[in-house]
């Protein structure tokens, strides 16, 4: 059995920061497949009472530890690996910053944007749509400004601030409608800088339930 096994499905970001962490780490890991949408399996009493009270993935099991909320997972990993973790006070907080801000303001809506655009049955309504498609283009262009200054979130070398970032933002483009990398170009070149870090996967590749069946 592996050291580590992480709830996920190919198409949650939310869970690909979690899958993304453990390749770049090296750690010694399996995913568990949970059928979201067909099953809705995140919905049932027995996931709600055994695995994770708050319906969702990811969820990182580690021995006798059942740990969910990404950024949780990333901090636990970062710490216990100790790479891509942020060093000292002032990092430790603004890692922690930055990946408040992704989760609410940047995959927050980037995930419930596509989700309703290409997942959602009906899809969603056009007017929520373009509410979330402003929010998206003024945080993307937030952390489009920073990276304009840094190679990375905190500075010079990748942290799990980063790791978080990236959650949704190497689906393919005709998912979300529009180039995210091609109208951000600070953006795609960072995402190509963590791309060619050893152990990066494409999260179709590092998770099972892809593609959906017909
Ligand atoms: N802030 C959470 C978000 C987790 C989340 O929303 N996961 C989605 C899948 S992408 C989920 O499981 N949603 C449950 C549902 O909609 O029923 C994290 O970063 O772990």
């Amino acid at each position: 059995m592996p050291e580590y096994q992480l709830y996920c499905f190919a198409q949650s970001g939310n869970a690909y920061r979690a899958a993304l962490m453990l390749n770049l780490i090296g750690a010694d890991w399996s995913p568990v497949f949970l059928d979201f949408f067909d099953k809705g399996e995140q919905r049932s009493p027995e996931y709600r009472a055994n695995v994770n009270e708050m319906g969702e993935v990811p969820v990182l099991v580690h021995g006798a530890r059942k740990l969910s909320q990404s950024g949780v997972i990333l901090t636990y990993l970062a710490e216990r690996s100790g790479q891509y973790l942020p060093h000292g006070e002032d990092e430790r907080l603004e890692a922690l910053r930055w990946i408040i801000f992704d989760n609410q303001k940047v995959n927050g809506f980037l995930g419930p944007y596509r989700f309703l655009r290409i997942f959602a049955k009906p899809p969603g309504d056009p007017k929520v749509l373009a509410f979330l498609k402003g929010r998206i283009d003024n945080n993307l262009a937030i952390v489009a400004k920073r990276l304009a200054a840094h190679p990375f979130i905190l500075g010079d070398r990748a942290t799990i601030a980063d790791i978080s970032l990236v959650a949704y933002l190497y689906y393919p483009p005709e998912e979300f409608g529009f180039d995210i990398a091609r109208e951000h170009p600070t953006i795609g070149s960072w995402l190509e800088r963590i791309r060619a870090l050893p152990g990066w996967a494409h999260p179709y590749d590092l998770m099972p339930g892809h593609p959906l069946p017909a």
